[in-house]
């Protein structure tokens, strides 16, 4: 999440119920039109830091790299438009989360090969919060890429809901990534309590 992303709350209200709620990591993604820049950007990314220490959660940066390697934040995340994955790991070091997007297998296998943490896929569903999003595309590469590399964590992302994240999980991913269903919801808590539960009973399941 960005404080771009959200309507009515301050943003780092939200990060707060979001991390009372129950989710396991926060990415700090401050981009697009209304995204914060230079010095704001940098304070905000260092509140939201301090919430994640606050409550012992993983803090990531999206794309930004040196943000990341100032703030000593616990991963990075990159998509394939970004640094390479390889060379995002080289600044890291090993000791921090690298998380890769991607979109087909050839990618998934690249991201291992970088040493990516973790793969994100998607979007799954139709998504509002990236403009420049590919069509969804359902749960076709979670499901080729959980039989392929079974013990590589992934997360679905992309129009995730309460509605919909059991069928993300029933594919074969292991977390579910998202922004609107907490961020835009009016109670980001009670939005992040009855996903962790939906998603705590699909998981005994599956
Ligand atoms: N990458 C693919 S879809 C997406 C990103 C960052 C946006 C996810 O946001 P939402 O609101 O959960 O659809
Ligand atoms: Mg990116």
């Amino acid at each position: 999440m960005g404080s771009q992303n959200v309507e009515e709350h301050d943003p780092l209200v939200v990060l707060e119920e979001a991390l009372r709620g129950g989710i396991t990591l926060f990415q700090f993604r401050e981009k697009g039109e209304n995204a914060l820049t230079g010095e704001d950007k940098l304070n905000f990314a260092k509140a939201c830091q301090a919430l994640c220490k606050k409550y012992h959660l993983p803090f990531i940066i999206n794309d930004d790299v040196n943000l990341a390697i100032a703030l000593d934040a616990d991963g990075v995340h990159v998509g394939q438009d970004d640094a390479s994955a390889n060379t995002v790991r080289e600044k890291i070091g090993l000791n921090k989360i690298l998380g890769v997007s991607t979109h087909s297998l050839t990618e998934v296998t690249a991201a291992i090969n970088a040493g990516a943490d973790y793969v994100g896929i998607g979007p799954v569903f139709a998504t509002t919060s990236k403009p420049d999003a590919n069509s969804p595309a359902g749960t076709t590469l979670i499901e080729q890429t959980a039989a392929t590399y079974p013990s590589l964590p992934i997360v679905g992302i992309g129009g995730i809901t309460i509605d919909n994240c059991q069928t993300v999980i029933r594919a074969g991913a292991d977390g579910v990534s998202l922004i609107s269903a907490i961020a835009t919801h009016n109670e980001p808590f009670v939005a992040t309590r009855q996903l962790l539960h939906v998603l705590q009973q699909v998981a005994k399941i599956t």
